[in-house]
């Protein structure tokens, strides 16, 4: 620090504050998860989070947010601003207390429903510490206030720097990651828009504007007021919907509770649930209120009007999901988060309140609206017949030892170990590079299932035809964890699944069909990190006896550059073939063209290779994904191919 002089001045309190932040940069993984792109932007939506319990308490209704040129962000809301007035027992400003002192945001705000779980509510201060630097600007009682901080410290007290309108205030925090802390420190636009488009649904009075001013300057505005029925209806988009949206709103024990949802003409569940705008992805006592008093409803609601005769099959809980789409949002004053990523709700009242909620107004609901009842119960009890059906076929398919985790299926070239946390299985596209992958693997660890051409794309069949399909059969009995509500991913014979694909258009389908697959079918192997896209390479590069392997052209030019063969070797310039000078670059079409040496060494030696993990970060923006890429309209899907290439390329949902 420059200010030397500071440094004789240090109290205890200031070294207890420098212990906090140093805590923090020591075990940064500890308060934001980890320090790769993920964590980089819970520090966004952890300084927006701060905006958004302002607008809760009822006092914002505007958050901007800005990627700067230079690669800073800043948040700038309207609500009261951070005060400024000396803390009478810390004797330094209230701003630098909430900016310095871990957890110290909640400490003067007594407005009950924080958002605070999970790796949210961390507090700002934590931000401040990962932040090389880091500025705060509030406007309160018509003025403008500043501070600086580098690392958490402040750099000088806070001073007045201007005049506010009369009845303007509120907070501007612009800060830089500390590149010391984080692994990159480069903003995505579309990650952050992401989150503030699915807060700007669950706050219906807000306005989220978010700039970009790097190139391009890309900006987007959110407001919606129609709230979750506008959510519902976005998630919906490419889907056929049965009815109106159904929304229910109200407090229950002291417990908001809002809900909307529809049954579409599809056949999966689409329920998302949050807490305090936290997407509770593991669910808990609040979607499991919903379920009960759904179901509950439905039945009674069906026998009361003879909807469903008597003697006929028993709609079960799973029955009344079949199509729907739902958004269920609730405030909890002290929510008790559990489960392994602290995104599972375990107050029992708020079950209660959701359940009373939902059953009272559901109830209400279909008493003035029975057209709707009617293709709701119509609905449901033709999933109750497909499910039977799907029952009698799993049986049929099970006498075949199809399903029968005892047979494997003949194509499976297992590996030798037992023990699934030490295997993995590569599932490869095509007989031919399944081959080369059975003959360059290591047999004690690797298993290879090679598919046969596309799978059955499961966004838009039922489950009976699931269960038919024959590609769809092997996966499912080689990872050995059952399908849909009976999956089991302790049961899983892998810790890794590895998918193998071309690296062409075809090679891009199949792998999103496999990944819509795994996502509708068996979502917690991906929720539990174990599913994994292989990265072969694109081009092999020969000097003589040196061989070299480049994954994309960028990767490719770089190592010309460094055999000196091509002029400066710019990335983005194009290949001067005339002047290779002996040197040969081949481009792979597809996996076959490797022999099975070459695919280990590129593609399968853990040593070497590089494999993608599959992460979900948003459920509803996955599930978007999957239905904008895997639905009936075709113009979505390519408006979202065009827009995202990239996006897809890398499959980082
Ligand atoms: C502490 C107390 C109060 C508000 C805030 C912090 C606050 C923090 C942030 C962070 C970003 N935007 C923010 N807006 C407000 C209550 C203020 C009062 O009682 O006037």
């Amino acid at each position: 620090m420059d200010n030397k002089k500071s440094n004789t001045e240090y109290n205890a309190r200031n070294i207890n504050v420098l212990k906090g932040l140093d805590a923090v940069r020591k075990r940064p993984a500890m308060y934001i998860g980890d320090v790769s792109s993920r964590g980089l932007h819970h520090l966004v939506n952890e300084v927006v989070d701060n905006s958004i319990d302002e607008s809760l308490a009822g006092f914002c209704d505007k958050i901007e947010i800005t990627i700067r040129e230079d690669g800073s962000v800043t948040v700038q809301d309207n609500g009261r601003g951070i005060p400024v007035d000396i803390h009478p027992e810390e004797k330094r400003s209230a701003l630098e207390v909430v900016m310095t002192v871990l957890h110290a945001g909640g400490k003067f705000d007594k407005n009950s429903y924080k958002v605070s779980g999970g790796l949210h509510g961390v507090g700002v201060s934590v931000v401040n510490a990962l932040a090389e630097w880091l500025k705060a600007e509030v406007k309160r009682d018509g003025k403008i206030y500043f501070q600086e901080f580098r690392k958490g410290v402040p750099v000088a007290k806070v001073k007045e720097i201007g005049k506010a309108g009369k009845n303007e205030s509120g907070t501007k925090i612009t800060f830089f990651p500390d590149p010391e802390i984080f692994n990159t420190t480069e903003f995505k636009f579309s990650t952050i828009a992401e989150r503030m488009r699915e807060l700007a649904y669950l706050n219906k009075t807000i306005t989220i504007i978010i700039k970009d001013e790097r190139n391009g300057g890309e900006e987007e505005t959110y407001h919606f007021k129609g709230g979750l029925v506008e959510f519902v209806q976005y998630l919906d988009e490419n889907r056929q919907p049965l009815h109106k949206t159904i929304y229910i709103e109200g407090i229950k024990d002291n417990t908001p509770v809002e809900i909307a949802f529809q049954y579409t003409d599809r056949y999966t569940e689409n329920i998302f649930s949050y807490v305090n705008n936290i997407n509770t992805t593991e669910g808990g006592t609040h979607l499991s209120g919903f379920k009960t008093a759904l179901t509950r409803t439905l039945n009674n609601y069906a026998y009361k009007n003879k909807l469903i005769k008597e003697g006929k099959i028993n709609l079960t809980g799973e029955d009344f999901r079949e199509g729907l789409t739902a958004v269920l949002s609730v405030k909890v004053a002290e929510p008790q988060f559990e489960g392994q990523t602290k995104t599972k709700l375990g107050n029992s009242e708020t079950r209660s309140a959701v359940e009373m909620l939902v059953g009272e107004k559901l109830t209400d609901f279909l008493e003035e609206n029975p057209s709707i009842g009617k293709i709701i119960i119509e609905k449901c009890s033709r999933a109750a017949e497909a499910r039977e059906a799907a029952r009698k076929a799993r049986d049929l398919t099970r006498r075949k030892n199809a399903l029968d985790t005892m047979h494997l299926p003949g194509k499976l070239a297992d590996c030798s170990i037992t023990d699934p946390e030490h295997c993995e299985i590569y599932i490869v596209e095509g007989d031919s590079a399944g081959g080369s992958a059975k003959q360059g693997r290591d047999r004690k660890f690797q298993a290879i299932l090679p598919l046969k051409g596309k799978i059955l794309n499961v966004e838009k069949a039922k489950i009976n035809k699931i269960l038919e399909n024959n590609e769809i059969k092997a996966i499912i009995s080689a990872i050995g964890a059952g399908i849909g509500v009976d999956f089991n991913e302790e049961k899983a014979r892998y810790g890794k699944i590895i998918l193998m694909t071309d690296a062409d258009v075809d090679g891009s389908h199949i792998r999103t069909l496999l990944l819509t697959f795994l996502y509708r079918y068996m979502q917690e192997l991906i929720t539990a990190g174990k599913v994994y896209i292989a990265q072969p390479p694109l081009y092999k590069i020969k000097k003589g006896k040196e061989e070299f392997y480049a994954f994309d052209e960028k990767e490719r030019n770089e190592i010309l550059k460094r055999l000196k063969v091509n002029g400066k070797g710019n990335s983005k310039e194009p290949l001067d073939e005339k002047n290779l000078k002996g040197v040969s670059i081949s481009r792979y079409k597809g996996l076959g063209e490797m022999n099975p040496e070459q695919l280990w060494q590129t593609t399968m030696n853990p040593e070497t290779r590089t494999v993608l993990q599959v992460m979900i970060e948003s459920a509803a923006a996955a599930d978007k994904i999957f239905e904008t890429l895997m639905g009936d309209d075709v113009e979505p899907r390519r408006e979202f191919i065009e827009k995202n290439a990239k996006y897809v390329k890398n499959l980082d949902i």
